[in-house]
């Protein structure tokens, strides 16, 4: 089945949550995109069995498929592949959103608008007027925006929500932006996907989202993908410098 909208969600562990977040997301796109949209999930044989409730979700609904990958690799692969499912099925834009509910089914409505309006890559944003993090303690709000902070000047750019993975892109910049040589996998992956966009020229807007802590389920993230990105950063700067 061909559709113009696909929402690629990776999952790992998430047996809580991706029933709940699947109706969500079907219910969100068809109103903002009846009939032609596609719930792509990406999951990483999980142990929890989510790649099997996953399943029984495609079999129930025609708009969903299943991406199952052999072995956990981390959100940057799990995109990557989804990305290229999505091209080679045709979409024309292409939505990522977190599947624990930290990201708000009901808001990529305004991502796609941003898209159609004529923003070739429209970034949900925490941290423009108008969004913001609803649960955060206050040690982790800073420790976020000083990374923003630090990959804003690392990078010399102007997005000031360079972290966040609730992103809509017009196809033809993820056919541009050489997805093959991208190896960055947890925050970097989503700070090199917005560099690498902005590199090329594209119009990229941010969107006011609020954040919510996931209510269900526990956090991938690690110590270790934070420091993925500050010593990525200075590579990307590198390779910026160089091109
Ligand atoms: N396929 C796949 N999905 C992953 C992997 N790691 C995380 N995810 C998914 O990516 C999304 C974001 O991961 P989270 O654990 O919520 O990480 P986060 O949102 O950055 O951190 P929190 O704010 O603590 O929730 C969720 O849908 C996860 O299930 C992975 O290695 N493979
Ligand atoms: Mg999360």
């Amino acid at each position: 089945m061909s559709a113009g909208a696909w929402l690629v969600m990776p999952t790992f562990n998430e047996a809580e949550n991706i029933e709940a977040i699947v109706a969500a997301a079907l219910a969100a796109l068809e109103v903002c995109a009846p009939g032609d949209h596609r719930v792509l999930i990406v999951d990483d044989s999980s142990p929890d069995g989510t790649g099997e409730i996953a399943d029984r979700l495609a079999a129930a609904h025609d708009a969903v498929e299943v991406l199952h990958r052999t072995q956990r690799e981390g959100l940057g692969p799990a995109y990557l592949a989804g990305f290229r499912r999505a091209l080679d099925a045709g979409a024309t834009r292409v939505l990522q959103m977190d599947a624990d509910f930290s990201h708000d089914p009901a808001d990529l409505a305004r991502l796609l608008a941003a898209v159609d309006d004529g923003a070739d890559l429209a970034i949900g944003s925490r941290y423009v007027d108008g969004g913001g993090v609803a649960d955060w303690g206050l040690l982790r709000q800073i420790v976020s925006r000083a990374g923003c902070a630090y990959a804003r000047r690392v990078l010399s750019l102007s997005v000031r929500d360079l972290t966040g993975g609730f992103k809509c892109f017009r196809s033809e910049v993820l056919a541009a932006i050489r997805l093959d040589t991208i190896r960055s996998h947890g925050y970097s992956f989503q700070i090199e996907l917005t560099q690498r966009t902005l590199a090329r020229g594209y119009v990229v807007s941010e969107v006011p989202i609020v954040f919510h802590e996931r209510r269900r389920g526990s956090s991938k993230m690690s110590p270790w993908i934070a420091l993925e990105a500050f010593v990525v950063l200075p590579r990307l700067r590198l390779r910026r410098d160089f091109r």
